[in-house]
């Protein structure tokens, strides 16, 4: 198994691989391009897992050397688990990404990051139930402090390929609880 650290520029993506990964990292051009990365192994409950610092990308349609890697290296192969890291105060930003790499049937988890820039900005957000709706594991983070991030590789294990029509099911069910709820009803 592989995972990918994917996500918008300075999300914190990095931060993350140098708190997961050990001494042994390295840095090359991906194959054909200028293109830099950073690779890396952790453990896992015993087993070696490599690690990769995808390039910063918005969307998975590419419009720039690096963004066409970070989609190459995310179509390398099935096996692969992504660590879809958003910032917490542009979370509707970072979820249009993590949503078309849940179109395309990949595992992931999202680290809502800079939970603490967030909160500054008073913005919280309910990650349970946004885990409730998208079915996939979310989790609070902040990189920097290292908050959160021993919870996140625990629920990678979590990290299953998600129907979008059941997440479109989950959000209408969710928002007309919330309206009933508001309206003063019984839902
Ligand atoms: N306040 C705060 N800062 C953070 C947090 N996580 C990362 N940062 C900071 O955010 C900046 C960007 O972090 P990086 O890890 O370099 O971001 P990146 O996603 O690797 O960025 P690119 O490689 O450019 O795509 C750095 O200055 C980090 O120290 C966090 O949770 N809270
Ligand atoms: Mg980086």
């Amino acid at each position: 198994m592989k995972i990918l650290l994917m996500g918008h520029p300075n999300v914190g993506k990095s931060v993350f691989f140098n708190r997961l990964t050990g001494a042994n990292v390295t840095e090359s051009n991906y194959p054909g391009t200028t293109v830099d990365y950073t690779k890396g192994w952790m453990k896992i409950e015993g087993e070696d897992i490599e690690i990769v610092d995808v390039p910063g990308t918005f969307s998975l349609d590419p419009k720039d050397r690096a963004e066409e890697v970070a989609v190459a290296m995310l179509h390398e192969g099935k096996d692969i688990k992504v660590i879809s890291v958003i910032d917490a105060s542009k979370i509707e930003r970072g979820l249009y990404l993590a949503m078309e790499i849940i179109e395309e049937g990949y595992s992931l988890v999202i680290a809502l990051n800079m939970r603490d820039v967030a909160a500054d900005k008073n913005i919280e957000i309910d990650a349970d139930r946004l885990e409730q709706i998208l079915g996939i594991p979310v989790v609070s983070t902040v990189a920097i402090a290292g908050e959160g991030i021993k919870e996140l590789v625990s629920r990678l294990k979590d990290a299953k390929p998600v129907n979008v029509e059941d997440i479109i099911a989950n959000a209408t069910n969710a928002s007309n609880t919330k309206s009933a709820a508001d309206a003063g009803g019984a839902a």
